[in-house]
């Protein structure tokens, strides 16, 4: 009985810790409008909860370095210039379906992009990011798919705007997702030009 209780506050701290973590990743986001969470423990990029969870968030791409540091860098300017625009956008239903919307403009014009939400945050290099998030974590190739993952491919129109919307009928996992990188090529081989960190969430 009291181990039971002291784990039960132990797991309270945590949850407490994981909010403001949530919280300041979300603020670093630059022109981020917020993320906001129904039900659960609550807050800012919260853990989600009974009703679901949703959030959006939108940047301006800079290189790594820059002055005003961002939450969207760009490792390829001629791809992903500076001052590039993306936004971010998750619905996920308690117990189910997750939809990730992206939306971006001021690429460059007819270009395929690939894009994907990865599992870590962004870094000044590129392989900070990490791998794709897999819905069934797996190490063979034949599960690097638009089903086990999420994948957000667009062709850039005749101005240079473009987006993508994919839906799934499972969840993110606590803590796995964490941004969306943008590759030269659409499927899964494309080299990184750009990462967005993004304060996915989840809901129970
Ligand atoms: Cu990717």
């Amino acid at each position: 009985m009291g181990r039971t209780g002291r784990t039960g506050r132990t797991g309270a701290v945590g949850l407490v810790v994981l909010a403001l973590a949530s919280a300041a990743l979300a603020t670093g986001a630059g022109g981020a409008h917020g993320a906001t969470a129904d039900g659960g423990t609550g807050g800012i990029g919260g853990t989600g909860g009974k009703h679901g969870y949703s959030m959006r968030t939108d940047a301006r791409f800079a290189p790594p370095g820059a002055f005003v540091p961002s939450a969207a860098v760009t490792y390829d300017t001629r791809l992903v210039p500076a001052g590039s625009w993306i936004e971010v956008g998750q619905r996920s239903a308690e117990r189910g379906a997750t939809t990730v919307k992206l939306r971006v403009t001021g690429l460059k014009a007819g270009h395929e992009y690939g894009a994907h939400v990865h599992r870590k945050p962004c870094g000044a290099d590129p392989a900070a990011a990490g791998g794709h998030y897999q819905h069934r974590p797996s190490t063979d190739p034949a599960d690097v798919n638009a089903g086990n993952e999420v994948w957000l491919d667009f062709t850039a129109d005749s101005r240079g705007a473009g987006g993508a919307s994919a839906r799934h009928d499972w969840n993110f996992r606590f803590g796995e997702a964490a941004s969306v990188v943008l590759h030269s090529a659409p499927g899964s081989s494309g080299a990184r030009l750009a990462c967005f960190s993004v304060p996915f969430g989840w809901a129970a």
